[in-house]
């Protein structure tokens, strides 16, 4: 018989973990760049009894019974992603980003076929053709990158790469780059060397969503995204496309790249799209991009580098090498994480470091404005850390940040402490 006692009376050890992340999450600023925090409701889906069936296939077309409520809600699902990005096809079955790419590249090439996209060094994304990834494993990848002075995508050379290797899929978009992207130059060099025109927006879909960034929906074929970073809501992937790929695509994910699809997933999805279509949501995406602009001001002010000189989005990424060559990203991460503010290491372009060591940290937005911070706190965290790299050897500075960021993070906690998101 099913044991219906709370959690803390079944698994008391596992109740004591969530319990302890919790606390972590109350007590740090949170920088990493494609984290956020879930709202209860979100949780409630996420955690409610679609836990308990299985739905392969696609709306009206399964190979399961009793699937009208979940062909209700994946609707349902489907019609705000719609109506919050002008789409015309959605898919919101893929379980994270990697594997909306996945199902996007089965459903629309074949094995072996040319695709272009921005090297993971230079910021891209692992499934845009890492060696060690899946993409670079099974498909020709052909990167381009940055033009070393202004660390910005030159369009030329992507022009130039584009029109060499003849990619069947030209792909933009990063999860370590700081500006708008020229949707339309991609377009046009799409257009003349005849690909498909994909955006992976995972990092940026939340703001696009919240009209804080420009919508790449209607100038693309595909746009894939994730739904957990800055968009807020259970972690998962999302596909949208224009309606001719879309049969294809559907294929690509099922039965191409997944099984049944988590439909608790897709339910805190759901959640979020609709929390993502009330005004509140806009004002929260443009303090996220407004207090990424704040903290990228007050490092430049404290003589930490920049990459490109700013940022128009959620995310910095910071090169150590100008606060002290010696000092590397791992280092930075660690000891910054000890003090209390979570971020990751990351390369910056052209590093001579490799990727598990690294010469910067990247930073986001979305999180801390989700905890309620504003441009001035923003300001003041971008002081600590930068108090901090510059003083990483001076154990009694070090104590003085520990004891202000606690006091910081004090003050925007995103849950009660004894939040149990479930119910
Ligand atoms: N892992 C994500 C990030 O942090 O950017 C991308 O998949």
């Amino acid at each position: 018989m099913i044991d219906n006692r709370p959690l803390e009376q079944v698994d008391p050890e596992m109740a004591a973990l969530i319990r302890k992340d919790l606390e972590r999450q109350n007590t740090h600023l949170h920088l990493i760049a494609s984290e956020n925090f879930a709202s209860r409701a979100v949780m409630q889906a996420t955690g409610s009894v679609f836990t308990n069936k299985y739905a392969e296939g696609y709306p009206g077309r399964r190979y399961y019974e009793g699937c009208e409520v979940i062909d209700e809600m994946e609707e349902l699902a489907n019609a705000r992603v719609r109506h919050l990005f002008d789409a015309e096809y959605v898919n919101v079955q893929a379980h994270s980003g990697a594997q909306a790419n996945m199902g996007v590249y089965f459903g629309l090439i074949e094995l072996g076929d040319t695709v272009m996209g921005m090297s993971l060094d230079q910021g891209g994304h692992l499934t845009h053709g890492s060696h060690v990834n899946f993409s670079g494993m099974y498909y020709n990848f052909v990167s381009y990158g940055l033009d070393r002075e202004t660390e910005l995508i030159d369009m030329d050379e992507v022009r130039r790469i584009a029109l060499e290797s003849r990619p069947k899929i030209l792909l933009a978009g990063y999860s370590a780059y700081s500006r708008h992207l020229d949707y339309e130059a991609f377009r046009s060099i799409a257009d003349e060397v005849g690909a498909i025109f994909m955006v992976d927006a995972a990092h940026f879909i939340g703001l696009i969503a919240g009209k804080a960034y420009p919508n790449p929906v209607p100038i693309a074929d595909i746009v894939t995204g994730t739904t957990h970073k800055a968009f807020r809501g259970a972690r998962g992937g999302l596909i949208m496309a224009k309606e001719q790929f879309g049969k294809a695509i559907d294929k690509g994910v099922f039965p191409g790249a997944q099984g049944g699809s988590l439909y608790n997933q897709i339910a805190g999805k759901a959640v979020a799209f609709h929390e993502a279509a009330q005004p509140e949501f806009r004002v929260y995406a443009a303090q996220v991009v407004a207090n990424a602009k704040a903290m990228a001001e007050s490092f430049i002010d404290e003589g930490v580098r920049v990459v490109s000189g700013g940022t128009d989005n959620h995310l910095i990424l910071a090169d150590l090498r100008s606060v002290d060559p010696d000092l590397t990203g791992k280092h930075a991460a660690s000891m910054l994480n000890e003090l209390g503010i979570t971020m990751n290491r990351n390369s910056i372009p052209f590093d001579p470091r490799p990727p598990f060591v690294t010469s910067g940290i990247r930073m986001g937005t979305p999180a801390i404005t989700t905890q309620g911070m504003e441009e001035a706190d923003c300001r003041t965290a971008a002081e600590l850390i930068s108090r901090a790299v510059h003083h990483y050897q001076d154990e009694a500075v070090l104590a003085d940040v520990k004891r202000e960021v606690a006091a910081l993070a004090s003050k925007f906690t995103p849950y009660e402490s004894d939040f149990s998101g479930h119910v």
